[in-house]
Parts: C-alpha cells; sequence; structure tokens
C-alpha cells in the first residue's frame, strides 16, 4: 500500500516512519510513505505557498495552484508504479472515520493525503482534486498533518504481515466490535490490589470467557451505542447480564438507597 502526503511540514513524519510498528513495515516493503511539499511545486521567487483570504478576517489560506500541482505529481509517480491513488483531505469538516472506515480505506491501493495548515486550503482545491474528506475526531489541531499520521497508523498496522503474531491474533478481538478488556502483569498484588482470580488459574476457556465478558461488560458501561449497533449473541447477552448483576451487586447505584 502506497501512501503519497502533500505537507509543509515532512520533517513531523518522523514521528511515524522511524520507529515502531508502522517503521517496520515500512522496512519490510509491506507499505511505503512519500512525502511531498507544495513548496516545491511553487513558481514566484518566494516561493508563496499561502495568502490572504478573500472576505477578509484573521490567517492565511493555502493557494490552489502549488497544492494541485504537488497532488498530480504524486498520482503521476503512484500511477508509473502502477497504484491508482485517491485523494482525501484531512478536516475537522469531513467524515468522521472509525476501524470500519479504516478497514474500507486498508483495501485501495494507495492514497495521497492532504495535511493544511493555517486556516485551511481554497476551496476550489477540494471541489477539483479532493475525492474524500475524513476527520479523525471533533477538535480542531493546529494542521492536517497529525491526522494524517493517525490514518496511516491505524491503516498500516492493519497490512498483512505488518504486525507480529501475537499481536495479529489480538487483532481478531478487537475487529469485533467491542473496546478492549483489563490487562495485569506482574507483580501479583499492589498494595491492596490484586489480580483477578481466573487470570491465574490456567483455564484458558475460563479465562477467554472472562475477557469477552470484561470486553462485553466496559462497552455496555462506556460505549453503549457500540454495542447497539453491534449486537449480540445469546451467550454474548448471558454473559453480560452476569456481568452487570455482579457490578450492581459490587457497586449499589444510588437510589437504590443502599450506598454508605
Ligand atoms: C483554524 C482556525 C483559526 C481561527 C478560527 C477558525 C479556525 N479554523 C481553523 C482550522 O480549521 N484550521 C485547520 C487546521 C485547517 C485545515 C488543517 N487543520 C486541521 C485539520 N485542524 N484539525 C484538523 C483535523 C483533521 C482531521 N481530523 C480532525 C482534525
Amino acid at each position: 500500500m502506497r501512501f503519497d502526503v502533500i505537507t509543509l511540514f515532512p520533517a513531523q513524519f518522523a514521528a511515524l516512519t522511524e520507529e515502531g510498528v508502522v517503521a517496520r513495515a515500512l522496512q519490510r516493503r509491506i507499505a511505503s510513505i512519500h512525502l511531498r511539499t507544495p513548496r516545491d511545486y511553487t513558481t514566484d521567487a518566494h516561493r508563496t505557498v499561502d495568502d490572504r483570504p478573500y472576505g477578509g478576517g484573521p490567517g492565511m489560506v493555502m493557494r490552489y495552484k502549488p497544492l494541485r500541482a504537488a497532488i498530480e505529481a504524486a498520482q503521476a509517480e503512484a500511477a508509473s508504479e502502477g497504484v491508482e491513488s485517491r485523494v482525501a483531505y484531512l478536516s475537522p469538516q469531513g467524515e468522521r472515520l472509525d476501524q470500519r472506515r479504516i478497514e474500507r480505506i486498508s483495501a485501495a491501493p494507495g492514497w495521497v493525503l492532504v495535511a493544511g495548515r493555517y486556516e485551511g486550503v481554497d476551496e476550489r482545491l477540494i471541489e477539483d482534486c479532493v475525492d474524500e474528506e475524513w476527520s479523525v475526531g471533533d477538535y480542531v489541531l493546529s494542521g492536517g498533518e497529525l491526522a494524517a499520521m493517525v490514518v496511516m497508523d491505524a491503516v498500516i498496522r492493519l497490512l498483512p504481515g505488518a504486525l507480529g503474531h501475537a499481536d495479529s491474533a489480538r487483532q481478531d478481538s478487537y475487529s469485533t466490535g467491542l473496546l478492549d478488556c483489563p490487562h495485569y502483569t506482574r507483580p501479583e498484588r499492589i498494595g491492596d490490589k490484586g489480580v483477578p482470580t481466573v487470570l491465574l488459574s490456567g483455564d484458558h476457556q475460563a479465562i477467554e470467557r472472562w475477557r469477552l465478558q470484561q470486553a462485553l461488560g466496559r462497552t455496555w458501561q462506556r460505549r453503549p451505542e457500540l454495542l447497539q449497533r453491534r449486537g449480540m449473541s445469546e451467550v454474548e447477552q448471558q454473559l453480560l447480564d452476569d456481568y452487570l448483576r455482579e457490578a450492581a451487586r459490587l457497586q449499589p447505584r444510588v437510589g437504590s438507597e443502599q450506598s454508605e
């Protein structure tokens, strides 16, 4: 899978390319990341990439021409190695990404990601050159670079061979649409806190059941809309019922007049 990124700050991407899962995937040629700056596609002596907004107001807007030239150069280079890339612009106005959308993105051969700065890009660039507009969350960053890195990290770790065996097995349990279960490691006791005894039992079937139950319970408590969307099997519904009954026993809610 090929990513081309259009950015005024290519050095920021070292955070992704120099160490960790993504760096390893790049070394193994599972994915590639090609950085390009629109500044190299300017035609004036000052290499101007931004200009004042029509209508006035604070801040600057990224100019159409250098961005378009950079995007087209990226698409041409991708095409020369047989990759037909679509173009995505990262912005808070985009479609909110979730794991399902990340999976769809990972099925394409290549993407050109446009990372904006300042107040954003000339709207006509989006109309003429951008196929999709994506948001990674409802907050404003100082540029699209971190959002582009979020997308590439989430996509590249899904590509076959990107994760070690242990991690890719674990991934199966994530793609069930549930939040993760709690994890514990040594020491066995921290102050008055132990480790759930089932995890020390060596009973792998019981451990799997407990982990699924924890995942279901936490998803119900923290992100009920995820569980709604996903649905549950009869066995899962029973595990959740048992979890909630136990939770109610340990922490009676106010209104039952049992607290303190
Ligand atoms: C800056 C600004 C300053 C004053 C008043 C309003 C303002 N809006 C913006 C703004 O949206 N700037 C963006 C910065 C322009 C496009 C690139 N930037 C960006 C992308 N910030 N946050 C994202 C982003 C991308 C994907 N998902 C979440 C956030």
